[in-house]
């Protein structure tokens, strides 16, 4: 029978390139994100690789996030995988000059938003006792960079929900596991400085940062592993890159 994977974020960068990858490999796909044209799109473009479902929802709705899992389709309703990835940085500042607004989103988005789809996915994996959580979680969740405070502290929280699931749901055999990764090319560093595309862009001139197919082709070896292997917790960042603030930039 095919495995059903559901990806949040899967409309841009790390999530996007897993869904593409899932589709080659004919895992079926629920894709979640908030733009309804790249959701479209990736429809499209994935629906003749592998069955295909979107879902609109701001993760940060626990109402909507609860109400869409509940109505899924039949064929869809059976969640094989879930890829905890939707998240992001907003801003980059220093404790004393932060934004209470970009606290707001990276706490509601990148702890809530994951706990609430957690929570609307779990159930069934435990009846089932069987199931996969990846949660993305970053090299900020393992260490504290200048300026990063609130956005580390977020996928501190994730490293620790990510450990807390694996306990909580170890006696129900579900396999739980976080991939932590250091830079990564993608839209991030554009929402991070809320569209300032130059800045974002100096991010990652100067070294080859890593590129979101290498990290989704991480987890699918880690979603392809026999059932006994669980991959609980992975960081990886590019060749260039030691720590948050080491880089080899030549
Ligand atoms: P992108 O900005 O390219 O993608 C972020 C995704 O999250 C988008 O699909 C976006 O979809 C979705 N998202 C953001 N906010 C919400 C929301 N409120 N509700 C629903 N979906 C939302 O960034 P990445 O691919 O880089 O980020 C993916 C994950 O990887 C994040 O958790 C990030 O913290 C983590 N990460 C990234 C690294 C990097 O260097 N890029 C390194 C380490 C970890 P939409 O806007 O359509 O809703
Ligand atoms: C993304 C990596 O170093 O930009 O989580 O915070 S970093």
């Amino acid at each position: 029978m095919k495995k059903t994977a559901l990806i949040t974020g899967a409309t841009s960068g790390i999530g996007k390139a897993t869904a593409k990858l899932f589709a080659l490999n004919e895992i079926q796909l629920i894709l979640c994100g908030r733009r309804q044209e790249r959701l479209d799109d990736l429809e499209a473009e994935l629906g003749i690789l592998t069955k295909v479902i979107t879902l609109n929802f701001d993760i940060r709705d626990r109402s909507k996030v609860t109400k869409a899992i509940a109505a899924l389709p039949n064929d869809f309703s059976r969640i094989d995988i879930l890829i905890n990835n939707a998240g992001n940085a907003h801003g980059l500042d220093t404790i004393d000059e932060g934004n209470l607004d970009d606290w707001d989103a990276m706490l509601d988005i990148n702890v809530k938003g994951l706990l609430y789809i957690s929570k609307a996915i779990i159930p069934q994996m435990v009846a089932r006792k069987k199931g996969h959580i990846i949660n993305i979680g970053s090299t900020a969740g393992k260490e504290v960079y200048p300026r990063g405070n609130v956005y580390c502290a977020s996928k501190h929280a994730v490293d620790a929900i990510n450990q807390g699931m694996r306990i909580d749901l170890n006696s129900h055999g579900i396999r739980v596991g976080a991939v932590n990764p250091g830079l990564v090319e993608t839209e991030f560093s554009k929402v991070r400085f809320k569209g300032d595309n130059a800045r974002a862009e100096t991010v990652y001139q100067g070294f080859q940062a890593l590129k979101p197919e290498d990290i989704a082709d991480i987890i699918h070896f880690v979603v392809t592993r026999p059932y006994h292997v669980n991959i609980a917790d992975l960081v990886v960042m590019p060749t260039a890159q030691a720590s948050s603030t080491i880089i080899n930039k030549g």
